[in-house]
């Protein structure tokens, strides 16, 4: 087992691995900017090493400074949590270079699923369903409108280094095809430097469903079930549920059939997510491969009861996997507590955190790093705190969340607690019949502001 391990990181992920690094009598450094002094993962490492100014760029996402701290305090591990540069190939083979274990897969397996045409390609190999679409990428409008006109309409051009929705277009009608077609590429090239395009069969209303699965170094994967995270704006997930309240035991094995296909056909290391659009019929296209652990893996530990980042960490560590895959024992669902008002367009709302009381109890679970007299910098991610709940059932799990909400008491900041305390009393999401485009006519009342 390692020795001592780094965390790439800030905020509440870094204090998750922290706490875990402990547990396995790991000793930990943690890495931070100057706007993250007195943050808490710097109180609860072993260790902390200064990497900068507040800009990620200069900071979290500098390799070279984070290259530095592993040399200076001697990590024979690195963990990079999620975001920043969790899969960041070009920072996987540094590691494997200075000898240090990065958490997580190889380079060549973030690159492979990194590029979203070679990760499509790989599945159609290995026989996971994917959405109908051009054969790879599409060189000019030319053979897009023919592509397109082939499919039917509507149709999505996707942009190959893509991911979270940057360099999407939907066109619904070949009289759109090259404006999308100019916007997806210009966004790609700005976004990503790569101005690939592809066009798939555009699915209307899916969920958003994701496996996740582990895989160990010999060849063997697993899956821990699925994650229901249909509720987003913006391509930001605002609330993840396990199980999915569309799943049905069948589905539930074809779908992890191909998620563990999924990982099985790169011989897949690490916990890892497989993405899935599943329309009203419950056909099923894999999406996008997460090489990382995620935000949301919470629910899937309080679901089946283990502890997500201690596997990684044993994984990584060369430790072999038993055999079953693991289904839902309770109803888990978690909300995202941000710093912005969503009664403002979710504007971020960084600022001093005058008071701040999280909700307890059973079956109530708090990640957070965030304290009374915190001040939630500008610089990063708005997010402050997950608030999980689990319970028997998905009617009890929210009835406890509504209970756990009202508890929760954040002043001197604006939060997204009144769009939750909203969300588990609006009919459809109670219901369970909701899709991607939830958000679209949500309408947040004024009651919820106090
Ligand atoms: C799609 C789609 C419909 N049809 N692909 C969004 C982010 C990226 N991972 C893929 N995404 C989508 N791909 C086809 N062929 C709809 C989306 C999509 C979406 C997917 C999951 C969760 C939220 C979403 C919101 C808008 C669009």
């Amino acid at each position: 087992m390692f020795k001592k391990l780094l965390i790439a990181n800030r905020g509440e992920i870094a204090l998750r691995i922290i706490r875990t690094a402990k547990e396995m009598g790991i000793k930990t450094v943690a890495v931070y900017s100057t706007a993250d002094r007195d943050s808490l993962h710097v109180r609860f490492a072993d260790e902390a090493v200064c990497i900068g100014p507040p800009s990620s760029a200069e900071s979290y996402l500098s390799v070279a400074k984070i290259m530095a701290a592993v040399e200076i305090t001697n990590a024979d591990a690195v963990h990079p949590g999620y975001g920043f540069l969790a899969e960041n190939a070009d920072f996987a083979e540094m590691c494997d270079q200075y000898k240090v274990k990065f958490v997580g897969p190889t380079p060549a397996m973030i690159r492979k699923m990194g590029d979203k045409i070679t990760a499509k390609e790989t599945m159609i190999k290995a026989g996971v369903p994917v959405v109908p679409g051009s054969d790879g990428l599409v060189k000019d409008t030319k053979l897009g409108k023919k592509i397109a006109g082939d499919i039917g309409y509507p149709v999505i051009l996707k942009a190959t280094a893509g991911g979270g929705g940057k360099g999407m277009r939907e066109v619904w009608k070949e009289d759109d095809f090259e404006s999308q077609w100019d916007a997806a590429r210009n966004e790609a090239s700005a976004s990503f430097g790569n101005d690939g395009i592809y066009i798939e069969k555009f699915v209307e209303e899916p969920r958003h469903i994701e496996f996740q699965i582990i895989g160990d170094q010999y060849g063997k994967v697993i899956h821990l079930s699925e994650r229901d995270c249909s509720i987003q704006r913006r391509h930001q997930k605002l609330v993840e549920e396990s199980p999915s309240p569309f799943m049905t035991k069948a589905l539930r094995t074809k779908m992890g059939k191909a998620a563990i296909l999924a990982g099985e056909c790169i011989k897949y290391e690490g916990v890892g997510t497989v993405e899935f659009l599943v329309d009203k019929n419950k056909n099923f296209y894999f999406m996008e491969m997460n090489t990382r652990i995620q935000v949301e893996h919470p629910v899937t530990e309080e679901v089946i009861d283990h502890d997500l980042i201690k596997e990684q960490i044993k994984m990584a560590a060369g430790e072999k996997l038993g055999g079953k895959n693991y289904i839902p024992q309770a109803h888990a669902i978690e909300c995202r507590i941000n710093a912005e008002d969503p009664y403002n367009d979710f504007r971020p709302s960084p600022g001093l955190v005058s008071s701040f009381h999280t909700p307890k109890g059973h079956g109530v679970r708090v990640d957070t790093h965030t304290y009374a007299g915190y001040s939630v910098p500008p610089y990063y991610d708005s997010m402050i705190a997950k608030l999980i709940c689990k319970a028997k059932t998905r009617e009890e799990c929210i009835t406890k969340m509504k209970r756990a909400l009202d508890e929760f008491i954040i002043e001197g900041i604006k939060t997204t607690v009144p769009f939750h305390k909203a969300l588990m009393r609006d009919e459809r999401f109670i219901s369970g019949d909701f899709n991607t485009g939830f958000m679209k006519d949500f309408e947040l009342d004024e009651k919820y502001k106090k």
